[in-house]
């Protein structure tokens, strides 16, 4: 990006867009520019077209989207499945209109089959059966890729997709019907630190295996990837390992309450068994991964007490 552009992040106040504010805060004499959900409805197509009109940004991280864990996904699908597909659909387009020099859109992991080899390469998409309990949020980033790879061969947009792991980190949702596993654990923990509870139920078998980046590892990347990466195709972006979920909860409860015990709450789905991604293309290119699980779980512990007593906590009702 070079050094006078306008940079519009659509989705700043979530889990990923705040991050790359902090990451852009000061990195260029650029001008960000944002919108909050009451200023600009990305599902509302004449909207977004005036605003992208009058605004004219250079470049976008379209990091803005309805998400949330398995069960928000399993709750929710028709919520998952439109917002997404109009958010991107009508960003793309607008982004067309106005000749947006680059932008970057985010998708997710749970995209790939949910039986697929491990670890994931990115030609795996498409390859076979998707996981049901995230298959219309999976869809409409499936829809999203083909989107950007499709205005470049017909239009000549230089739009790149990437695809991140299961991310964790400052200012993520720790609502507990609708949030990932690592905020929810981190939240069940406290609680039950704080109530006297020494049992604490994990959802699933614990057998699952995830792969866990740092937010500000994942906006480090979109900027990496912004200045570096032409391609039509999507990218993956993950740290390469993972753990089981059982080994996660005993990580988290060792930092936030080495007293509890974990029950296993089996009735809940586990999703898909494994899903680590194959990271070496990112790698090639000179990016890699660069905050240690246990280190992440410890700071994104030290941000949830300084937010969770301030009541200003996302998702904490
Ligand atoms: O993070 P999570 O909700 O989403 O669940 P996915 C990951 C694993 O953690 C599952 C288990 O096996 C859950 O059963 N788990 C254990 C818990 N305890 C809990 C808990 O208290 N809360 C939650 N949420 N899970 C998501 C997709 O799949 O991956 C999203 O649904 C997105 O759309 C994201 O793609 C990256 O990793 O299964």
């Amino acid at each position: 990006m070079d050094h006078e552009s306008k940079i519009y992040v659509a989705g700043h106040r979530g889990l990923v867009g705040s991050a790359i504010m902090r990451r852009l805060a000061g990195a260029h004499r650029h001008e960000l520019l944002t919108a909050t959900r009451d200023e600009l409805d990305l599902r509302d197509q004449q909207a977004v077209f005036d605003w992208f009109e009058a605004e004219r940004p250079d470049y976008v991280y379209l990091v803005a989207g309805t998400v949330g864990g398995i069960m928000a996904n399993s709750t929710r699908p028709a919520e998952f499945l439109y917002d997404n597909l109009m958010i991107h659909a009508n960003v793309l387009e607008a982004a067309r209109r106005v000749d947006v020099t680059k932008l970057l859109y985010l998708g997710s992991s749970c995209i790939y089959p949910r039986l697929s080899h491990q670890p994931i390469a990115e030609h795996q998409l498409l390859q076979g059966q998707l996981e049901p309990t995230n298959e219309p949020y999976a869809l409409a980033k499936i829809a999203g890729i083909k989107m950007c790879s499709s205005y470049r061969t017909q239009y000549g947009c230089n739009f790149i997709s990437a695809m991140p792991t299961n991310l964790y980190g400052p200012n993520d949702n720790f609502d507990l019907q609708g949030s990932h596993v690592l905020p929810a654990l981190i939240r069940k923990f406290h609680e039950a630190k704080v109530t006297g509870s020494d049992e604490v139920v994990v959802w699933g078998t614990g057998s699952a295996l995830r792969e866990f980046l740092h937010v500000d590892d994942l906006a480090d990347a979109c900027v990496f990837l912004m200045d570096n990466y032409e391609e039509a195709g999507h990218i993956n972006v993950g740290t390469g390992d993972d753990l089981s979920i059982r080994a996660l909860a005993e990580i988290i409860r060792d930092t936030v309450h080495p007293d509890a015990q974990l029950r296993f709450d089996s009735s809940k789905p586990d999703g898909t068994p494994r899903k680590v991604l194959d990271v070496s293309r990112i790698e090639s290119m000179g990016w890699k991964a660069s905050t240690n699980l246990r280190d992440g779980i410890e700071s994104t512990y030290a941000w949830f007490l300084e937010h969770y007593d301030a009541g200003d906590l996302r998702g904490a009702a």
